[in-house]
């Protein structure tokens, strides 16, 4: 039996006096479109019962108002790349969807600001700024595809966290529907606010549950002027991993980025993508970039970097010679995990987040639950940040259903690892559906009865994304 009533005739014809009639979907196959996300989608969907689409903040109140009401749940959708199953809308209702709401409101280029609505897809953001020497720092991986909203939301990170962290280091304001319906405007074009407590930081990352973004201003950064990127191969995995925290700490360089690739998801990338970067002996590669204002400069720290490399068990080093060698080695990086989902669409792809220095602790553990289960669980990901993307490909001989139960011993054992070696199990996609019981077997109750207390303050009807991260009792 559902939690919440159904959605009715009065409440659609409702919504319709908000919205213009082309903007509140039923349609199944409409409807249909919005039940998944990236997460695996025989696992995680469900149909909602409406669709909308919002154009202005007036209008997600109207809505909200209006679901809080009749106790209807709902959920914000961006551009459904989430990989945890938090735009699923778990318990039908509506689906809030952010597309109409793209604009670009305002580049302020004197405060260093950007203020944008959620459904801008993030790279449109960065293209617009480019003319101005300016840029969104915490982007993710999926920048040509997520919307900032979803950024926003989850709190995702990308591959520059060492020297730029994620997205909620750079969202000084935000705009956010509450649960009842309120419109609470939180920050300004302020690099620093410690006026009360810090509400804006609870809504980001909160996946949804907190409140509803329709506005938020972002922090701009200097774009570099120069970059410097190599690929490093290394024979062995730890001699790879455990260079990281010996580079981020010997030579006085801050890098961009050291990104991890192991041996099959280099094999698999590389075929996938016609590119000549894998090499049979190599365990392991490293891609590491500086940038600054000098090429010269960062051309001598990549060198650097490289020696050091090349004195701890390098078999080879690439330093890209140009700007479309640094793109394809990038969009190597960057293409892994939809490579891997075309191998295997069931995959559960990870993202768990270790001290750097446990790294060559957890790798081990992955080869012995691969040789233990006859699995394979290419592992990638953001080395330089301790945030891996561990991914179990699903065993062809095995049924969705076998599969989905060792999937789910896997997941226990790797996550018990990384718990014990000081991790936590997500580092940027989220808790969503996805690992809603691993989280709430794993955290200190202390800390979840406190989010629960949160939860239940800010939403009392529970009607914002129900079911994710944690239930409540
Ligand atoms: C990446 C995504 C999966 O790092 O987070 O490629
Ligand atoms: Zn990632």
């Amino acid at each position: 039996m559902s939690l919440y009533p159904p959605l009715t005739q009065e409440i659609l014809r409702e919504l319709r006096t908000y919205l213009d009639e082309s903007r509140v979907v039923t349609n199944a196959k409409e409807l249909e479109n919005v039940s998944f996300d990236q997460a695996a989608k025989s696992l995680y969907s469900q149909i909602p019962e409406v669709l909308v689409y919002p154009i202005s903040t007036q209008e997600v109140a109207s809505i909200v108002k209006l679901a809080n009401v009749h106790r209807i749940p709902i959920t914000a959708r961006g551009a459904g790349s989430g990989l945890a199953g938090g735009a699923v809308p778990l318990h039908k209702g509506i689906v809030i969807a952010f597309d109409k709401m793209n604009r670009l409101l305002e580049i302020d280029k004197n405060n260093l600001t950007v203020t944008v609505e959620p459904g801008i897809i993030t790279n449109k953001i960065n293209e617009a700024l480019e003319s101005y020497g300016l840029y969104f720092a915490g982007y993710p991986m999926s920048l040509e595809r997520c919307m900032i909203g979803g950024n926003i939301a989850t709190n995702a990170g990308g591959g520059k966290a060492i020297k730029y962290g994620v997205t909620g280091r750079y969202i000084v304001g935000l705009e956010v529907v509450t649960a009842t319906g309120e419109i609470l405007t939180l920050g300004g074009k302020l690099f620093k606010n410690v006026t009360g407590y810090d509400l804006k930081q609870l809504f980001i990352g909160s996946e949804g549950t907190l409140g509803i973004i329709t506005q938020a201003t972002i922090q701009l950064t200097p774009l570099p002027k120069a970059a410097s990127t190599m690929l490093v191969w290394f024979s062995q995995m730890k001699d790879a991993v455990q260079l990281v925290p010996e580079i981020l700490t010997t030579l006085g360089i801050t890098p961009t980025a050291i990104e991890l690739i192991d041996q099959t998801a280099m094999k698999y990338v590389c075929e996938a993508l016609n590119e000549s970067f894998y090499r049979p002996l190599a365990q392991a590669t490293l891609l590491i970039e500086v940038d600054g204002a000098n090429q010269a400069v960062t051309n001598q720290q990549i060198q650097q970097i490289a020696s050091l490399c090349e004195r701890h068990g390098a078999i080879d080093v690439l330093v890209a010679a140009d700007a479309p060698t640094r793109e394809r080695m990038w969009k190597t990086r960057r293409s892994i995990a939809e490579t891997l989902k075309q191998h295997s669409p069931e995959m559960s792809l990870e993202d768990m987040v270790l001290p750097i220095h446990a790294i060559p602790d957890y790798m081990p553990h992955v080869k012995r639950l691969e040789d233990m289960y006859e699995v394979s669980m290419p592992t990638y990901g953001h080395a330089g940040d301790g945030n891996l993307h561990t991914t179990l490909l699903k065993k062809a001989s095995l049924t969705d259903a076998e599969w989905h139960a060792l999937e789910a011993i896997l997941l226990e054992e790797l996550y018990t690892v990384v718990h014990q070696l000081g991790g936590k199990i997500s580092g940027e996609h989220g808790i969503g559906i996805k690992r809603k019981s691993y989280f709430t077997a794993m955290a200190d109750p202390a800390e979840l009865t406190i989010m629960q207390a949160i939860k239940k303050t800010l939403d009392p009807n529970n009607i914002l994304n129900p079911g994710k991260i944690f239930d409540l009792n």
